[in-house]
């Protein structure tokens, strides 16, 4: 899958406002009512992420979640990262918030 370029991430950028670009990966921190809301959606986010065989990088702090997205193989953003950048926005809704 090739890397998308700058007006491109930014363009899809649009359609995840909640996640923020940072170089080569994209990150969204989600916060839960509490650890085990965090570790539902980690969960439902692992079986996806397994799914589209595309794994985020997950650092999870008791109620807080943060997902950060790259194409290693790419070497770059590709229209994976954005894909599970979706997903993962549509599980968090599904998990307890804070
Ligand atoms: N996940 C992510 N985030 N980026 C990748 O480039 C990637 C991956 N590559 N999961 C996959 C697995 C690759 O290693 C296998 C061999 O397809």
């Amino acid at each position: 899958m090739g890397k998308l370029n700058g007006a491109e991430v930014v363009s899809r950028l649009g359609s995840v406002p909640d996640w923020k670009q940072s170089g080569d990966e994209i990150s969204r921190t989600f916060t839960f009512k509490d650890f085990a809301g965090a570790m539902g959606f980690v969960n439902a986010v692992a079986g996806e992420a397994e799914k589209a065989n595309h794994h985020p990088d997950i650092d999870i702090r008791w109620n807080k979640v943060t997902l950060k997205l790259s194409t290693h193989d790419a070497g770059g953003l590709t229209e994976k990262d954005f894909a599970l950048a979706k997903i993962a926005d549509q599980l968090a809704s599904k998990h307890a918030r804070s």
